[in-house]
């Protein structure tokens, strides 16, 4: 470990070498002999540190961070009180499995997801370690609470990359090739998606859309369930047509299909709201989240109907690690720091400024296609200005260009072509600003 910057550590950014620097070129080195080839990595700089929105890096150079670790860090990294309610719970009791013998936290934490998840319903959660293990057991759930085996994803649709999770993943390279066969069952329909689909498209007509597929392809009665993400992110941060997801729901209410929102990017305020369903009051019968709640530790869960939830027999939920009392401390301290901030307002606070900026820059680059999104969660597409069509060297070169300022921002999409915006809602104003100035410069070196 690397301490020689420590004290000197900046509160803006700053860089002090090019980015990535030599420590970090040589740790690259080490990288490439010893980890496998197919662990991707956006930006070559190695993190020793954090601070409020910023990355500092083993060669001294402090970035701003605009993609929290792929949406986890909303409260903060490191934030305090999670920090704190690590340590003390680490010392007391580190381990013991749920399963073998109980402990509070786990209860708190689902006593937590039920009061804050959509709907006033009797509701009942179990806790896992990752995402895709919790849409893995979404399925699950959804199977053994309707007796039926269908499972119904969207396009653009991201889910995670276990098997079952990859088949409902809709984009095939880099996740899914060369590792199918992938679980039978899974059907894929039509989504919402304003900037590309026929102009003026309704959200009402984007759903019939999938409802007809989904009735032509594999009938209502055979399904299970219909998995949507209310804002999608890996897919391209896609803010589907208003009343897309109100129409699937009430859809799904009428066939006996759960609608399983899988929140675990758009959840625990990043969107300006606790949850992305909530904007359309959408109230879904399971809900799946992970990434921000547990402030930086690997926790996930799958919170729902009660008589949903209570369909899988004793025993049929488990795993080692899920809902460990670390992960579980640190998942209330983060949703007490998300109360008592007022993290949602945070969230719409940082989504006017990324829309008054984001939006100025398209008036002057018509590159910049669409800017879209919710809160902390946006996106602008890049294009080819005379076709509309996908620029995704464009939207790397971009990226690459911001990183290389000392700004990580990261591309997304189906089509490569997103930037995407996922800072912290703890990011301090003028940081975010500088940050926005940064890509103002690029965009006027790279489109002129
Ligand atoms: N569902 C909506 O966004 C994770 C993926 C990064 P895990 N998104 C980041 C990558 O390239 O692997 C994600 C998501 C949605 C499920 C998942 C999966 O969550 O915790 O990564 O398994």
């Amino acid at each position: 470990m690397t301490t020689s910057t420590a004290s000197i550590r900046a509160s803006k950014r700053d860089l002090v070498t090019e980015v990535p620097g030599p420590r970090s070129r040589t740790m690259m080195e080490r990288r490439g002999a010893t980890v496998a080839r197919g662990v991707g990595c956006a930006v070559p700089a190695f993190i020793e540190a954090a601070g409020p929105g910023l990355l500092h890096d083993v060669d001294g150079n402090t970035l701003i961070d605009l993609g929290s670790g792929l949406g986890v860090t909303s409260v903060g990294n490191p934030a305090p009180e999670v920090v704190a309610a690590v340590h003390e719970q680490v010392a007391s009791l580190t381990h013991t499995c749920f399963l073998a013998t109980p402990y509070e936290g786990y209860v708190a934490v689902c006593e937590e997801l039920a009061r804050l998840t959509p709907g006033d319903h009797p509701k009942r959660s179990v806790l896992l370690s990752t995402g895709a293990e919790a849409v893995e057991n979404a399925v699950k759930i959804a199977r053994a609470a309707t007796g039926r085996t269908a499972i119904v994803a969207l396009d653009h649709a991201y889910h995670g990359r276990t098997n079952l999770a990859l088949a409902l993943t809709a984009k095939n390279a880099p996740y899914k090739q060369n590792f199918g066969p992938f679980v039978p069952d899974i059907h894929r329909i039509p989504t919402s998606y304003p900037y590309r689909d026929p102009k003026g498209m309704t959200g009402r007509e984007a759903a019939a859309r999938a409802v007809e597929a989904l009735e032509r392809q594999v009938g209502a009665e055979n399904v299970a369930a219909v998995v949507v993400e209310p804002i999608q992110g890996e897919g391209g941060m896609i803010v589907p047509a208003a009343g897309f997801l109100t129409e699937l729901t009430d859809w799904c209410g009428r066939n006996g299909v759960l609608l399983v929102a899988d929140e675990i990017q758009s959840g625990f305020c990043r969107t300006g709201a606790w949850f992305a369903s909530n904007h359309e009051g959408v109230v879904p019968d399971l809900v799946i989240t992970a990434k921000a709640l547990a402030g930086g530790l690997p926790l996930s869960g799958v919170t729902g109907r009660a008589e949903f939830m209570d369909a899988v027999q004793p025993g049929g939920f488990g795993g080692t690690f899920g809902g460990n009392p670390v992960a579980c401390a640190a998942a209330l301290a983060a949703i007490r720091t998300m109360r008592e901030r007022d993290l949602p307002a945070k969230a719409r606070r940082i989504g006017e400024i990324l829309t008054a900026r984001l939006t100025a820059i398209a008036a002057v680059h018509p590159e910049v296609g669409e800017v879209r999104g919710r809160g902390a969660m946006m996106g602008a597409e890049i294009v080819h200005p005379d076709t509309g069509l996908p620029d995704a060297e464009s939207a790397d070169r971009l990226a690459r260009a911001c990183q290389e300022a000392g700004v990580v921002l990261l591309t997304v999409g189906t089509y490569g072509n997103v930037l995407r915006f996922l800072p912290s809602l703890v990011m301090p104003e003028d940081l975010l600003g500088d940050a926005l100035d940064v890509l103002e410069d690029c965009c006027a070196r790279l489109f002129g």
